[in-house]
């Protein structure tokens, strides 16, 4: 694909998010022959796309990293994409009006004490950086109708990422165990998804490991000091106006969302 189509892409992308417009996903009419290379370029001119509005990039994420969401999507592959500052969800009361149609799903967040950057680090390197592990609950809010997407979409529109909510509490990595961590989320009172850790890629810390390796293709590192989602632990779970999401994990802090 030109440039000038992958910027195409991008505009194409950011119109549908900014505008909280529906799309088909790309490969179904518009661009038949998108590529995951294409599309990880259309999704850095994105991230351009909003830099340039103003916005600024909070933390990368890792998607698509459990088996759960593998079948729920139909997809094959982890993706990576980032979360901007105005995306976290600060006071735990969250707008319907800001999404299309927003899912919730569980995650354990990463947070880095140094900089960890290259292709062949291990889960070890990842453990040995590790400052805490957060608590999140991603709001993710595809923008292709009914979440039909396939890789090459999904990457290009920033992996669905719409809003991000984290637990209070710091967890030193002495004090939780990231594989048996368990995480039940009901809503309305009602259990939907229950998980553990070990449904991301194994540990989620192997995410990290999968993010670096990913990001030192361009030379980059994997940022400290923020909390990186290292995906969903369950399939994601469609919510409605008016309903209470409590995700209660069993060491990491609960969250409550409330969608009005
Ligand atoms: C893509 C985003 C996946 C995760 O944690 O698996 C993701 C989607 O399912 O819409 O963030
Ligand atoms: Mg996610």
């Amino acid at each position: 694909m030109t440039n000038k189509m992958i910027q195409e892409v991008a505009a194409y992308v950011y119109a549908a998010q900014i505008n909280l417009k529906e799309i088909n996903k790309l490969t179904e009419d518009k661009y038949p022959n998108l590529t995951m290379e294409d599309s990880y370029k259309a999704q850095k001119e994105l991230v351009k796309l909003y830099e340039e509005a103003g916005h600024q990039v909070f933390a990368p994420k890792m998607g698509l990293t459990s088996k759960a969401k593998w079948e729920q999507m139909n997809v094959d592959s982890p993706i990576v994409g980032y979360i901007f500052n105005e995306m976290v969800e600060e006071n735990k009361v969250v707008k319907m009006s800001d999404y299309i149609h927003p899912k919730v799903e569980p995650e354990i967040a990463i947070v880095l004490k140094n900089d960890i950057k290259g292709d062949d680090l291990t889960i070890e390197d990842v453990l040995d950086n590790i400052d805490y592990v957060l608590s999140g609950v991603e709001i993710i809010d595809s923008r292709y109708k009914d979440f039909n997407f396939d890789l090459p979409s999904v990457i290009a529109d920033n992996t669905s990422a719409a809003g991000a909510v984290f637990g209070d509490e710091k967890l030193d990595i002495s004090e939780i165990d990231m594989q048996t961590e368990t995480v039940v989320l009901k809503v309305n009172g009602e259990v939907q998804v229950e998980g553990d850790g070990t449904a991301v890629l194994g540990h989620p810390a192997e995410s990290i490991v999968w993010l670096a390796r990913h990001l030192a293709q361009e030379d980059k590192a994997v940022p400290a000091g923020v909390p990186i989602m290292t995906g969903g632990l369950t399939a994601a779970v469609l919510v409605n106006a008016g309903d209470t999401v409590e995700v209660e994990f069993s060491n990491l802090s609960n969250i409550t969302i409330h969608f009005e």
